[in-house]
């Protein structure tokens, strides 16, 4: 039977004339694919469900935070705990301190760690970082590389605003932005013609250790690696924004699984189990500048906030145990392998980049290497895939340009017949 979206479609109509786009972040619109978003009414494990009653398996994982899946038993309860204790007390408290100590632990390149409540608060603070430790204002970003929506990061920037065509946004002054260079994801000698130019005037070099906002675009060999000592080499500080791969790729992000330690770290979405998050750090001697203790401004009133830790903690004590990361990295690859493997029988013009637990399927082929390459996906053949998915109860990303996550609570049954879908999908392309 032919799934139904009437309520849904009531609700967007309401929603579109109270907020922007009916939405209050672009990519959860489904501008990019065409027809109205199903509003989710709750969710389970790896399912959501739609207000129309619509069941789903989930590999959106809300961009990336649910690991677990959804409303794990834990970590509901923890939240529950948490704010019958309070909500916010606008004083420390001792799970910031826990929080913290984790995250320490697990990352080598942090010695020392903010919390605030996004991703994109994060690495905002990250650059300002860079900028007043260096005491230079250049700052390099790749194209097709999202951070966020800081005025300065919106210069062919990835997800949604690669999604809508908007990569480098109005509002934005041109004296914001005449200092961001640009350079291109996997080509090392992008960034030397950067430094050769700019060289002692650069105060950092951000990007996604693992692109994830073009579509997922893994480093090439040796890139980070390249990264790492141009940057040395120029006293220009790496920042790494693994907003994303933190305790994605591993129990130490990007920078353990690649072996590559920046000098600055941005985290976000796991580390707040699905409530608002983000943090920065670095190392002692960098952080030493940050306010109270340093005089560049940074701060938040829900900054650390106890319901995001219990939640975060809930969600981190869970994934570092019986190797998960693991059976992840298996699933994934069980579907992916199916998926390639549909791809090759039907002859669709696709690719796959897969890493750990998070993928993109792209319509063009070779599989994408930087943005030029990830531009070149046909993203009308994405809308129609996408549509098609959805009518057989599989929600992926929205948009060409996002990943595909696997959680905890995938089993091997939801692949069997999320990859039945794909056949379906695919074929009716
Ligand atoms: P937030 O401000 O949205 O919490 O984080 C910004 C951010 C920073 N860095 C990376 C690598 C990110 O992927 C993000 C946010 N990701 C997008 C989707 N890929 C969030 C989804 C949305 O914008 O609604």
């Amino acid at each position: 039977m032919k799934a139904q979206f009437t309520k849904s479609k009531k609700l967007y109509k309401i929603a579109q004339g109270l907020m922007p786009g009916g939405v209050n972040s672009p990519v959860r619109s489904f501008n990019a694919v065409g027809g109205s978003p199903v509003f989710i009414s709750k969710a389970k494990g790896a399912y959501t469900y739609d207000e129309d009653g619509n069941k789903y398996i989930d590999y959106m994982s809300s961009w990336g935070p649910l690991i677990l899946g959804h409303s794990d038993v834990d970590v509901v309860r923890a939240i529950k705990q948490a704010a019958e204790r309070g909500t916010s007390y606008g004083a420390p408290c001792a799970d910031e301190v826990v929080m913290a100590k984790l995250i320490v632990k697990s990352f080598p390149g942090i010695d020392m760690v903010r919390m605030t409540n996004s991703g994109t608060e994060a690495t905002m603070s990250a650059v300002r970082l860079a900028r007043a430790y260096t005491n230079r204002d250049y700052i390099v970003k790749f194209e097709g590389c999202y951070h966020g929506h800081a005025d300065y990061l919106l210069v062919q920037a990835g997800s949604g605003a690669t999604t809508f065509g908007t990569p480098s946004s109005p509002g934005v002054p041109k004296s914001f932005t005449d200092k961001t260079l640009l350079a291109k994801y996997n080509d090392i000698e992008s960034v030397e013609k950067l430094f050769k130019k700019y060289g002692d005037k650069i105060a950092t070099v951000i990007l996604e250790p693992v692109a994830a906002n073009m579509g997922v675009i893994p480093p090439q060999k040796d890139f980070l690696e390249n990264l790492r000592k141009i940057t040395k080499k120029n006293g220009a500080l790496l920042i790494f924004d693994e907003v994303i791969t933190g305790f994605r790729l591993s129990m130490g992000g990007a920078q353990k699984y690649f072996g590559v330690i920046p000098d600055i770290t941005c985290l976000g979405k796991i580390i707040g189990g699905g409530l608002p998050v983000g943090a920065f750090g670095a190392s002692r001697k960098i952080m030493s500048i940050v306010a109270p203790l340093g005089p560049m401004y940074q701060a938040g009133t829900l900054s650390g906030n106890p319901l995001a830790m219990a939640a975060g903690l809930a969600t981190l004590d869970k994934l570092n145990k019986n190797s998960n990361y693991t059976k992840l990295r298996d699933l994934t690859n069980s579907l992916v392998g199916g998926l390639e493997d549909i791809i090759r029988k039907l002859e669709i013009k696709a690719s796959i980049n897969s890493l750990e637990s998070m993928f993109t399927m792209f319509f063009t082929e070779p599989a994408p290497h930087d943005y030029k390459t990830a531009l070149a996906s046909d993203t009308k053949k994405y809308s129609k895939f996408f549509e098609n998915l959805l009518s057989t109860g599989i929600m992926f990303p929205p948009s060409q340009f996002e990943a595909v996550f696997l959680s905890l609570s995938h089993t091997e049954k939801d692949v069997d017949k999320t990859l039945n879908a794909l056949y379906k999908s695919l074929k009716d392309l």
